[in-house]
């Protein structure tokens, strides 16, 4: 039996972990205890044998031979050269006669899925390409966390640095399901004393063990984080020094325009103690004097507020009784949450998918942003701190995709500061183009994994898509609903059978500093390859070899290392990893300010209020997504730590776990329907509707059902469906799309409304 030191790539975790092989068959995967993320192993992780050596695993390119859309298609194998010669062409012909934006690409999210170690290989190649249209469902999952969180720190959500925290908030993510690294690092702190408030609507493991748990409606994250905040002003309990001196709170804003008001160079200014101005010195970064955060005043003639002041203003409505009706959210436990927020030593937190899913997450983050950075405990030991232990260079291709291409990435013009700037793009705008050829045709979609009719909604939008395109392309480990509608599917290697480079662990600090290289463990199987020498192989054809590193996977991993004073020599001779010398820079902002334009955390944000949104996050009452007649109960999603997304549901064992697509249910909307637990029932929406099995939920927050999304194939032995409506049990068939968030284009996922009936 060989041992071999790995990670598994399967989720956001990336579980460090020791891979047993024997005669060359991988037959367990076990924790790696001395590895900052190997601690445990979850059920999908133990199942990596059943995935690398399932039947239904591709093992040669193939061509679909019957027309598309037949079910189940018919295929002929071809050859790799033939498939990637063809492909290349077309892509080369695409390119050459209208330009690289008619192709779109499509990545499987690197969160949820193998693609984790290769998704800047396969980015660099799309944006070496020059398309500017990638579906990488960014704008469901982390956009917000990742890049709106930018305007007001200049730099992303940061790691919560639970080792030292003493309190933590658990914001609409469940890392016990989700992140299980992350999670072994809360309960470690927990164990030391460390405080725990949890806002969800469901009792997820940390609700219940939470010192506090605000159980809100779905949807209501925005007026909840308000509420906080109101209290927090209404206390004193935030951070007045931390917020006078490192954020804009103090800024007087322009009452005519809106505008902060500007010295004649262009720098803030802010309130002085005397009513008047105060000059914030960039090369200090510091303020001229001692500023005030509350006032108003009149400056030649200008009448101003501070940030601060406007931001009471937002807040005002948001009184704890008002919260309390709004969120549904107890008014004690409100107030209780306030009070530990304010009190913590040492904050952190994360939100993530319950907070991303909606059209008011933009304003929902900046909400969250606010209030965390009002407790002065961003960058701060025990906070959430941005950065990396070591510089490493980005080698997925940013650089590569000029101006003049990115301005033609779909959804640019309704959405100038969302993630096109990234080259991302969603599922919808892609569909449009391709079927109505508006702004332009799309003739070719090249998928690397991902499963776009299960994951994402407006599936018939995308079947006419798919009927329209020239070509289409997928690679993946397993045939797919997808997949079905290619003209040439490739197989994908899982990571177990290929290298993988990772440059930190951030389920805590001291993770960051760990680099591994990921031997090769298995041979791959049949002749899968992975995506990486998938997109080389294209890339070579395409002529693109010299903005590919020659082509040569090991030229483009010495780049990235090429500053962190860690070797790929040094990595191979220590397959479990290495750390590097470095830290994670606390308190970075005291030696080189907020990464914004104004070298402060900005509560009251310009740059967002270019893209057409309140410079504060004002809830408004037209973003409440409200029930359409004859859908009263409010419908949200969650993950399960036994799949993830559309993926799992062929593994046997996993399957075991959890045979059936559950619908969580609050018992008052469970009791009156008639519905008790292992019922199968319909859910409608005013788009559509899915099955599902009553799993009653005691302490869920009542009028609310939360079902998991992925469902596409049969049903098990006692399911009211079979296999010729295999997406019966796809939620996402009844998802709204018509309403999005401005900024981002996020969709309400998690704030729909729907009827439950017995079936
Ligand atoms: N209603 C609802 N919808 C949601 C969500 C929700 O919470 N509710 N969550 C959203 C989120 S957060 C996300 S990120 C998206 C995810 O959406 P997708 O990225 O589409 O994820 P999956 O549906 O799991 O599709 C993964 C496919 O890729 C294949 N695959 C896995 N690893 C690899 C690899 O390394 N290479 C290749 N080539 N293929 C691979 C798998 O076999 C599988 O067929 O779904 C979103 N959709
Ligand atoms: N096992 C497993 N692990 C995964 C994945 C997977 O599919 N399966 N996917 C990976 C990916 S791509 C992602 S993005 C992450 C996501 O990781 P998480 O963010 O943890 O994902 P979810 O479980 O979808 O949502 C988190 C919580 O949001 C709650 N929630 C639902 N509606 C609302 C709401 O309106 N407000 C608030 N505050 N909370 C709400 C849910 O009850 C749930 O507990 O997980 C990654 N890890
Ligand atoms: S939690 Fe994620 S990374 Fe860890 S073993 Fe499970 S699937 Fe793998
Ligand atoms: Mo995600």
């Amino acid at each position: 039996m060989e041992k071999i030191p790995a990670f598994c790539t399967q989720c956001r975790s990336r579980c460090g972990c020791i891979a047993h092989v024997e005669d060359g068959r991988l037959v367990e995967i076990a924790p790696d205890p001395d590895h900052p993320s190997g601690q445990k192993l979850c059920p999908k992780g133990r199942a990596a044998p059943e995935l690398v050596y399932h039947k239904d695993r591709l093992t040669h390119p193939i061509r679909r031979i019957s027309p598309k859309g037949e079910t189940p298609a018919r295929w002929q194998r071809i050859s790799w050269d033939t498939a990637l010669d063809e492909i290349a062409t077309k892509l080369g012909e695409i390119r050459d006669a209208h330009g690289p934006e008619q192709v779109a690409f499509s990545v499987t999210t690197p969160s949820g899925t193998h693609m984790s170690d290769g998704i800047f290989w396969v980015e660099r190649f799309i944006r070496g390409f020059g398309s500017p249209n990638n579906i990488y469902a960014t704008e469901i999952c982390n956009w917000h966390k990742d890049y709106v969180s930018r305007l007001t720190y200049g730099t992303d959500m940061g790691t919560p640095d639970h080792a030292r925290s003493d309190c933590m908030l658990l914001w609409g993510h469940n890392p016990a399901a989700t992140w299980l690294a992350r999670s072994v690092e809360m309960q470690k702190a927990m164990k030391r004393g460390a405080k725990l408030i949890v806002v969800d609507p469901r009792a997820i493991l940390y609700a219940r063990r939470a010192d506090c748990w605000l159980r809100l409606r779905p949807g209501t994250d925005q007026a909840l984080a308000l509420g906080l905040i109101h209290i927090l002003l209404r206390d004193g309990a935030f951070d007045a020094a931390f917020t006078a001196r490192w954020t804009n709170a103090a800024a007087l804003v322009r009452d005519d325009t809106g505008d902060l008001l500007r010295d004649a160079a262009g720098g803030v200014l802010a309130l002085g103690p005397d009513g008047g101005t105060v000059e914030y010195d960039a090369q200090a970064r510091d303020w001229c004097g001692p500023v005030q955060l509350l006032g108003r005043a009149v400056v030649e003639g200008i009448a101003c507020s501070t940030a601060l002041s406007l931001l009471q203003d937002v807040v005002a409505p948001h009184d704890p009784a008002s919260v309390a009706e709004e969120t549904g959210v107890d008014q004690a436990a409100l107030e209780q949450a306030a009070q530990m927020i304010g009190a913590a030593q040492a904050l952190s937190y994360f939100a993530w998918n319950g907070v991303g899913q909606s059209r008011t997450a933009s304003q929902t983050d900046r909400a969250l942003s606010i209030l965390y950075a009002l407790t002065g405990h961003y960058g701060q030991p025990g906070g959430n701190v941005p950065g990396t232990a070591a510089p490493f260079n980005d080698i997925s291709g940013l650089d590569l995709l000029s101006d003049a291409q990115k301005a033609k990435g779909l959804g640019r013009d309704a959405r100038p500061m969302g993630s096109g700037n990234q080259g991302w793009v969603t599922a919808r705008d892609v569909y449009r183009a391709a079927s109505t050829q508006q702004p332009y045709p799309v003739r070719a979609l090249v998928s690397f994994g991902g499963n776009l009719l299960a994951a994402q909604p407006d599936a018939d939008a995308a079947k006419v898509a798919f009927h329209a395109l020239e070509l289409h392309v997928h690679a993946d480990f397993f045939l797919n609903a997808t997949a079905e509608y290619a003209d040439i599917v490739l197989p994908a290697a899982t990571s177990w059978e290929r290298g993988g480079l990772r440059h930190g662990f951030d389920a805590s600090l001291d993770g960051l500093r760990r680099v591994q290289l990921r031997p090769v463990v298995v041979e791959p199987v049949g002749e899968s390859r992975s995506d990486v020498q998938i997109a080389l192989a294209l890339a070579e054809r395409l002529s693109m070899a010299d903005i590919m590193f020659g082509c040569d996977e090991e030229a483009g991993h010495a780049h990235l290392l090429e500053g962190s004073g860690v070797s790929l020599q040094a990595l191979r001779a220590a397959p479990e990893g290495v750390q590097v010398a470095g830290e994670v820079p606390l308190r970075a902002h005291e030696t080189h300010g907020f990464p914004t334009p104004s070298g402060l955390i900005e509560i009251y944000s310009e740059q967002i209020r270019r893209a057409g949104l309140t410079p504060l996050p004002v809830w408004r009452a037209e973003d409440m997504m409200l029930p359409p007649p004859g859908y009263p109960v409010r419908l949200s999603s969650a993950k399960s730590v036994t799949f993830c997304h559309s993926q799992h549901r062929n593994i046997a064992s996993l399957r075991r776990l959890q045979p059936n697509p559950p619908l969580e249910m609050a018992p008052d909307v469970a009791e009156v329907r008639g519905i008790v637990d292992g019922d199968w029932v319909r859910v409608t929406t005013s788009k559509g509707r899915f099955i599902a099995q009553a799993k009653l939920s005691a302490a869920q927050v009542p009028g609310s059902v939360v079902a998991q999304h992925g469902w596409w194939v049969p049903g098990g032995k006692d399911a009211p469906y079979d296999a010729s409506d295999a997406m019966a049990a796809n939620i996402n068939l009844a998802m709204d799309t018509d309403h999005c968030d401005p900024l981002t284009g996020s969709i309400p996922l998690r704030s729909g409304w729907c009827e439950v009936a017995r079936l």
